[in-house]
């Protein structure tokens, strides 16, 4: 059905495919309980694993409409739920540069074009900065493709990117995979806090919602000929 779609937007778009959703995670409880302190991490859209990385404590959630709230859409009701994965226990000052966080494993057989967008609350001592990393071998090894900073604690910074479109190897790969985990401050060996007025602590919180791996279907071999063939159809039929 996808790959039908896909090929239908290439025809219409003349070769720019429109970007799918391969996994999401949003945290939300099913069904909806109205309680933020519940939610899955099962994800909504697709097959995945999110788990914590390091040894944190990776078994609560929190609120993902409180500091502003995430990109979710959905407000937690008395009928809905809108829950972010809140994570704590990271690295003692000092050490385990890279090492404590998150990470989310997922196929992305099929899609090139790969991004990866996250929306991540940093409390008051949490480190201010993240790095995002990926893998192309089921986490036997990880690459650090962005570092974030969250300038600001008890604050939602939404939409975090870790563009991936121009690396190959995460293309087509059932063992894909990223994962955001506490840094250093850059050049330094230390960590320090989000808020100005703080000091970092290994009893911060990171909280995440709605991250989402995006792609566009790779064309097969016989798609991109069909697609050919109809566009010299279509040549000849205006020269006719
Ligand atoms: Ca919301
Ligand atoms: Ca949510």
């Amino acid at each position: 059905m996808k790959k039908t779609f896909a090929m239908l937007a290439l025809c219409a778009t003349g070769g720019i495919a429109a970007a799918d959703i391969v996994t999401r995670w949003d945290f939300n409880s099913v069904p909806a309980d109205g309680n933020t302190a519940t939610g899955t991490l099962l994800p909504t859209i697709g097959s995945g694993t999110a788990s914590g990385v390091g040894g944190v404590t990776a078994t609560a959630f929190s609120s993902g409409d409180a500091n502003g709230g995430s990109t979710d859409p959905v407000v937690n009701s008395a009928t809905t739920s809108d829950s972010g994965w809140q994570v704590t226990g990271f690295a003692l000052q000092g050490t385990e540069d890279k090492s404590r966080g998150v990470q989310f494993l997922t196929s992305t057989a099929g899609y090139m074009n790969i991004i990866v967008t996250f929306d991540q609350r940093h409390s008051n001592t949490s480190s201010r900065y993240y790095a995002g990393q990926y893998t192309t071998n089921g986490g036997a090894s990880w690459i650090t493709a962005t570092i974030f900073e969250g300038t600001a604690g008890d604050t939602w910074f939404n939409n975090r990117t870790i563009d991936l479109s121009s690396v190959a190897a995460v293309n087509d790969n059932a063992n894909f995979g990223i994962r955001v985990v506490g840094t250093f401050a850059p050049g330094t060996s230390g960590y320090v806090a989000s808020s100005a007025t703080a000091t970092y602590a290994a009893t911060g919180t990171a909280r995440f919602d709605m991250v989402t791996v995006s792609g566009t279907i790779v064309p097969a071999p016989g798609m991109m000929a069909a697609v050919g063939l109809m566009g010299l159809a279509a040549a000849r039929r205006r020269r006719a």
